[in-house]
C-alpha cells in the first residue's frame, strides 16, 4: 500500500483542519498526553477544551501565566472571588497551561525539542477536543539583526542556522525535512493591528532558529568560542544580507508543525538587543519585562478584534 494516499484519505475522513496525520492513535484505548498531565479518556477533553480559538505559547511558566491575567483583564473575564487562574498542566511539572474563555496560554520551554513535544501534544489535544480552526501564536522574545532592542518582529518564514526554511528530524535513520512556513495573511493582518504612536517598530522579517543560545547564535561570551570578532560580524552581516531580522530558538518547529497540521499560525517576538552591537543582555529587569509586553499586546489586540467580529 501507499501509505501517502493513506495520509489523504485521513485528512478528508476526519473532517477537521486540525490534521492527525497518524493513523495509529484511532487504535488507541486511550491517548495519554503524557506531558501536559492530560488523557483522552481519564479527562473530558470536548468539555475542557471544546470551545478554544486560540492557542498562545511562550517560553517560561510565568510569562505564560501573565499572558492568561492580561487576556482575562482585556476580555473582561472574572473569576469567583477569592480563586486565581489555576495551571492546567500543573502535575506534569513539564509545561504550564492556563485557560481564559477560547485562549490556552502554554509555557513551551526553551528550544526546538522542547516546542517539539509539546507541539504533538497540544495538536492532538486539539483533536480531542474537536477544535475547528484553532489559531496558534508564538509570544516570545529573540536577539534582533540591526534592529534596536524593543522592536516587535512578526516572522515572515523560519530558517535554521544554515538559512534553510526547513525543520530536519532524523526519523528512522533518515532526515525528514518539513517546510517552516507560516501564514501571510495572518502576518499583514497583525502589523496593521500596530498602533500608529506605538513608540517602537513592529515589521515583519525572517527569523533564524537555532539550537543553540552561545556559540549557535554567534556569540563569543558562551563557555566555548573558536572563532573570531571579525568572523562573528561577518557572519551577522550575512544573515542580515540574508533579510534575517532576528534570531530565537522555536520558530522552526512552531512554523513546521502547525504547518504541517494545517493550523494558521504566528510567530510575534520582541527584539531583547541589537546582536550586531553586542552579545549579552544588558538591560534592566522593567525595560525587558516591558518590552515582552509588546508581543503580547499585539496578539491581544487580535484576539479582540476576532472575537468582536463573532
Ligand atoms: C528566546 O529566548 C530563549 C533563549 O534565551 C529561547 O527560548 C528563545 O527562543
Ligand atoms: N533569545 C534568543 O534566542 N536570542 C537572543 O539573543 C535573545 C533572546
Amino acid at each position: 500500500h501507499n501509505s501517502v494516499d493513506r495520509d489523504e484519505d485521513r485528512d478528508e475522513y476526519f473532517d477537521t483542519t486540525v490534521r492527525l496525520r497518524n493513523p495509529n492513535l484511532e487504535l488507541l484505548d486511550q491517548d495519554i498526553l503524557y506531558h501536559l498531565g492530560l488523557g483522552s479518556e481519564s479527562h473530558d477533553l470536548v468539555e475542557m477544551f471544546g470551545d478554544i480559538k486560540f492557542v498562545c505559547m511562550a517560553g517560561t511558566p510565568k510569562r505564560c501565566e501573565s499572558f492568561a491575567n492580561y487576556i482575562m483583564k482585556e476580555l473582561g473575564h472574572k473569576l469567583p472571588t477569592g480563586t486565581r487562574l489555576q495551571d492546567i498542566c500543573e502535575y506534569s511539572y513539564r509545561y504550564s497551561m492556563y485557560k481564559v474563555g477560547p485562549v490556552l496560554s502554554i509555557s513551551h520551554g526553551m528550544g526546538i525539542p522542547s516546542v517539539g513535544i509539546l507541539l504533538h501534544e497540544v495538536i492532538k489535544l486539539m483533536y480531542h477536543a474537536k477544535v475547528q480552526d484553532p489559531i496558534f501564536f508564538r509570544i516570545g522574545t529573540s536577539g534582533g539583526v540591526g534592529l534596536e532592542g524593543g522592536t516587535v518582529v512578526i516572522s515572515e518564514e523560519a530558517v535554521d542556522g544554515l538559512l534553510r526554511p526547513f525543520l530536519d528530524l532524523p526519523v528512522l535513520g533518515k532526515i525528514v525535512s518539513r517546510p517552516a512556513l507560516l501564514d501571510k495573511k495572518l502576518q499583514r493582518e497583525l502589523k496593521l493591528l500596530a498602533e500608529p504612536d506605538d513608540l517602537f517598530p513592529t515589521l515583519i522579517g525572517k527569523t533564524m532558529c537555532t539550537t543553540d543560545f552561545y556559540e549557535g547564535q554567534s556569540r563569543m561570551d558562551g563557555a566555548f568560542c573558536d572563532f573570531t570578532e571579525t568572523e562573528r560580524m561577518d557572519h551577522l552581516q550575512t544573515l542580515k544580507d540574508n533579510g534575517v531580522v532576528n534570531i530565537e530558538m522555536e520558530s522552526l518547529a512552531f512554523a513546521a508543525l502547525t504547518h504541517h497540521a494545517g493550523i494558521k499560525a504566528a510567530v510575534v517576538c520582541v527584539t531583547l538587543l541589537d546582536r550586531l552591537k553586542s552579545d549579552q543582555i544588558h538591560y534592566p529587569k522593567e525595560v525587558l519585562e516591558e518590552w515582552q509586553q509588546r508581543p503580547q499586546a499585539l496578539v491581544c489586540r487580535y484576539i479582540k478584534k476576532y472575537l468582536l467580529k463573532k
